[in-house]
Parts: structure tokens; C-alpha cells; sequence
């Protein structure tokens, strides 16, 4: 039985989506602070928890027998330099309440998402690599990278089976992103339909490593099926798709919608997107469990643009 921590959010409710496609919709339950969209609650079982309160997880494992835990529960990096305590808070204290049921042997199995925003203004912007220079300067950024620390400490120390990613910029059209500084991409989409121009909140030439919902989702659910033994990374697996900036974004888009018009007006968060890599290394993914992403700028915006048009 699978529990989703955080499945109202912009991947939790995707993944809880595929999760139920893939396992049957009673073999997973959804649940996050706030409720979720009407599929996510007509699908299968859902419970309100917080996902810093250990005791009202152990509650719902219990109550369910879950035996694997998707902790997508977080305060993304623009909104979490806005509340630097409140996101420290909950990026931490869900991630070490589902590790210590896991070391206490309530559950067997963790998916827990680090992100590109481990890496800082010190690590090599182009093709980053697994192992490197992680100083990041966003609290985000500071949570993840206390979060990937932890998580090798509880696998080495606990035999905790926990798996990771480092997500780029995830993609989406269902369901709308929370705060995130990559977030533009998923806007810029829908702006330019209903309005036909865009004013993008970083500068033209930004780029930074991006996927499409669809492969972050398949590679989530492909890391959590490999075998033990070919997972060689505890701390978050570098995972890329492509890299793009705003200024090829529109291009792309211009193809389908001819007189879009996009305009720039950088604010707060040009300063996190400048700290983080414009591309990233991810063979050991490919290598260890066959990771390969299937969408690239072009596919991925011929899928939104004739998904957001049915809409
Ligand atoms: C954010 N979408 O913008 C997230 C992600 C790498 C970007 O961490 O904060």
C-alpha cells in the first residue's frame, strides 16, 4: 500500500494519479494539508495530514498498512525565501518524521524529491555533475541539501531503503505549480493562449535544466521498482530532460501561436535561477537503472499546447 504525502500539490498530484494507474486506485492513499482536485478525491482514499506531525502519519500507516511512503510535501524556493522558517520547518521536519517510521520499521520503502537546487552559485553551471560543489543560496536549496545529507546518513546508518531525485524544473499543464521559480514555464503556456503575450519574471537568456510532468513522474515510479542492489546513489540521482531559456521557450511556442508576444521583467526570483546550473549530468541515472526521458522542447510543447486548447 502506497501513501502519498503532499498529493495536492503540482507533482503529488500527478504521481498519485500514475501511481493509482499503475497499482489500482485503492492501493494508494492521497493526502496533503488541503484537499486535493475532484479526481485525486473521487479516485481513491484520501486523508488531511500534516506532514511535519509523525504521530498523524503512523496514524494513516496503520490505518491502511502502508508499507511505501512518496513524501512531495514541500514549500518551493521563491515562496520559501518569503517564509524561510515556516519552509525549513516542513521541508525538514516531514522528511526526518518519515525516515525515523522507516528506521522504526512502520514502512520498507521512501521516495524523497531533492531538486537542482542543491547545486550554487560555487558549482559548475554546465553539465553539472553527481558529485560536486553544493553551496546553495536559497533556504530551498539549504533544505534540500540537509534533506539529501540526511537521507544518505539514515540508509548508511539504518539500512532506511530511501530513494531520491533531483528534480529540474518539472513541466506541467493539470495542475498548476505552487511558488516554484521555474513556474514561469508552465505559465507562459497558458498566457499565451488565452492572452497571446507573456511577461516572464526572468531574463531572456536564463536557462535552466527542465522535464516535462510525464518523465519526472516515469522516473519517480521507475527509481521506486529497481532492484536494491542497482541504486547506487542514496542521496538524489542528478536527472535531466533538457535545458531551455525563456527567449527558446517562446520561439517554440511562436511555432503554433504565430503573434505571440513575450516581455521580460526580472524580479526576486532571476536572483535564485542565476544560482543554479543551466545544465546537468545525469548518466549515472542512465546507468545504474536505464533512466531515458522521452520529451524534449519540441515534443513537450506540441503535447501542452494541444492539451491547454481541449481544455
Ligand atoms: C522551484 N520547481 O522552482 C522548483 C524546483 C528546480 C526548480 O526546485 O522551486
Amino acid at each position: 500500500i502506497i501513501l502519498v504525502l503532499g498529493a495536492s500539490g503540482q507533482i503529488g498530484t500527478e504521481l498519485t494519479q500514475k501511481l493509482r494507474l499503475v497499482y489500482g486506485n485503492n492501493q494508494v492513499i492521497a493526502s496533503d494539508i488541503r484537499v486535493a482536485n475532484e479526481e485525486i478525491m473521487t479516485s481513491g482514499p484520501f486523508e488531511i495530514i500534516d506532514a511535519t506531525n509523525k504521530e498523524a502519519i503512523l496514524k494513516v500507516i496503520q490505518k491502511y498498512k502502508v508499507t511505501q511512503v512518496y513524501l512531495l510535501a514541500a514549500m518551493l524556493s521563491a515562496t520559501a525565501e518569503q517564509h524561510p522558517q515556516k519552509a525549513w520547518n516542513l521541508n525538514m521536519n516531514s522528511l526526518l518524521a518519515v525516515l525515523d517510521l522507516a528506521k522504526e520499521k512502520h514502512i520498507q520503502q521512501i521516495y524523497w524529491p531533492s531538486s537542482i537546487a542543491v547545486f550554487g552559485p560555487t558549482t559548475p553551471k554546465e553539465n553539472t555533475p553527481q558529485k560536486t560543489v553544493m553551496e546553495p543560496s536559497t533556504v530551498y536549496g539549504i533544505s534540500k541539501v540537509s534533506g539529501e545529507f540526511w537521507c544518505n546518513y539514515y540508509h548508511k546508518k539504518y539500512g532506511v531503503d530511501i530513494r531520491s531525485l533531483r528534480y529540474p524544473g518539472i513541466i506541467s499543464w493539470k495542475t498548476k505549480p505552487g511558488g516554484g521559480t521555474t513556474d514561469y514555464a508552465v505559465d507562459i503556456f497558458f498566457k499565451a493562449i488565452k492572452d497571446k503575450k507573456y511577461e516572464c519574471f526572468l531574463s531572456e537568456n536564463t536557462s535552466l535544466p527542465m522535464m516535462y510532468m510525464d518523465d519526472a513522474v516515469n522516473a519517480t515510479i521507475q527509481l521506486m521498482m529497481a532492484k536494491p542492489e542497482v541504486i547506487k546513489i542514496r542521496n538524489g540521482y542528478n536527472l535531466a530532460a533538457m535545458s531551455f531559456s525563456p527567449k527558446e521557450i517562446a520561439s517554440e511556442i511562436k511555432k503554433y501561436i504565430p503573434d505571440f508576444k513575450i516581455s521580460y521583467n526580472p524580479d526576486y526570483r532571476q536572483k535564485i535561477a542565476d544560482s543554479w546550473p543551466a545544465s546537468i549530468d545525469d548518466s549515472e541515472a542512465r546507468k545504474d537503472w536505464n533512466w531515458q526521458h522521452n520529451f524534449d522542447l519540441e515534443t513537450m510543447t506540441k503535447v501542452i499546447i494541444k492539451e491547454i486548447q481541449k481544455l
